[in-house]
């Protein structure tokens, strides 16, 4: 594993610029792409999450930390690619009504793009008729919903709701994740999968469609 330590830094600084050089440097290194989102980049962030919680740091500072991470996670996308030309399968994917947080969902795009899926991306603020919405008009495989608000995870089970009366619940999985959110609350929710994170999200999406 290398050493992330600059990288943090400028991540938890907000500072774009030494952040993408640090992040081209990893991969001029060879180091491994999951390595330096991980170690590089969450961590970087998860600090910044405890920084908040202790008032030593708010919310602007917090959207430069996203920014940057962003910037670098952009560096990082083609190289998170398989290269397959069939799609395993349709994911449509958002952050639900009433949350703004779309690092973590982002990340689980790209590493599903990469494993072969087609991403149908709603964003944020995403209201459970509007996922409904698009789960029919693509035919999608697989409903995937984040959450980093305690306070909008019920979202979550509204979206499954409106599937099951609009009677399309059965035609699609059901994938759900983010900080807050628990296998414990999936199963109360009556979603078929929970993924603690991205590269989990992969093998859960796999493990849905029957695709090893
Ligand atoms: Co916010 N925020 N934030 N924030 N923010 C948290 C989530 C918080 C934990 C910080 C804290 O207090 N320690 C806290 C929530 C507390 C709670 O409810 N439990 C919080 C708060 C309170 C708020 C505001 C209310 C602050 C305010 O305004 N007073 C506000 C709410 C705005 C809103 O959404 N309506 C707010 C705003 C923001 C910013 C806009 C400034 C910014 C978001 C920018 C953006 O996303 N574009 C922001 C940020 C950056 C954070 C922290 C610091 C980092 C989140 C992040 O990107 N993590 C966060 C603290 C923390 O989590 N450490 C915090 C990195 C990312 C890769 O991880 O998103 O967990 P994560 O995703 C992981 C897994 O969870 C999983 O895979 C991902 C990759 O491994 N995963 C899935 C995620 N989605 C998945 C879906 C799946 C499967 C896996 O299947 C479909």
């Amino acid at each position: 594993m290398g050493n992330f330590t600059a990288l943090n830094e400028a991540v938890i600084k907000g500072d774009v610029q030494t952040a993408v050089a640090e992040t081209q440097k990893a991969l001029d290194a060879s180091q491994e792409v999951r390595g330096i989102i991980d170690n590089g980049l969450i961590a970087a962030m998860d600090e910044v999450g405890e920084r908040f919680s202790k008032g030593q740091l708010f919310v602007p500072q917090m959207l430069r930390s996203a920014k940057t991470m962003q910037a670098c996670m952009n560096l990082l996308k083609p190289h998170l690619q398989e290269g397959e030309t069939t799609t395993k399968g349709i994911v449509v994917i958002g952050t639900v009504k009433g949350d703004l947080h779309d690092i973590g969902k982002n990340l689980v795009s790209m590493m599903l793009e990469g494993a072969g899926f087609e991403i149908e991306d709603l964003g944020v603020d995403v209201a459970p008729e509007e996922f409904a919405r698009k789960v029919r008009e693509v035919n999608a495989d697989i409903l995937g919903m984040s959450a980093l608000l305690s306070i909008t995870m019920p979202a979550m089970a509204e979206t499954v709701k409106v599937l099951r009366n609009s009677g399309i619940r059965d035609t699609l999985k059901v994938m759900i994740g983010g900080a807050p959110v628990t296998e414990k609350y999936a199963q109360e929710i009556q979603a078929d999968s929970y993924a603690p994170d991205a590269a989990s999200a992969v093998v859960e999406a796999k493990k849905l469609l029957g695709i090893s």
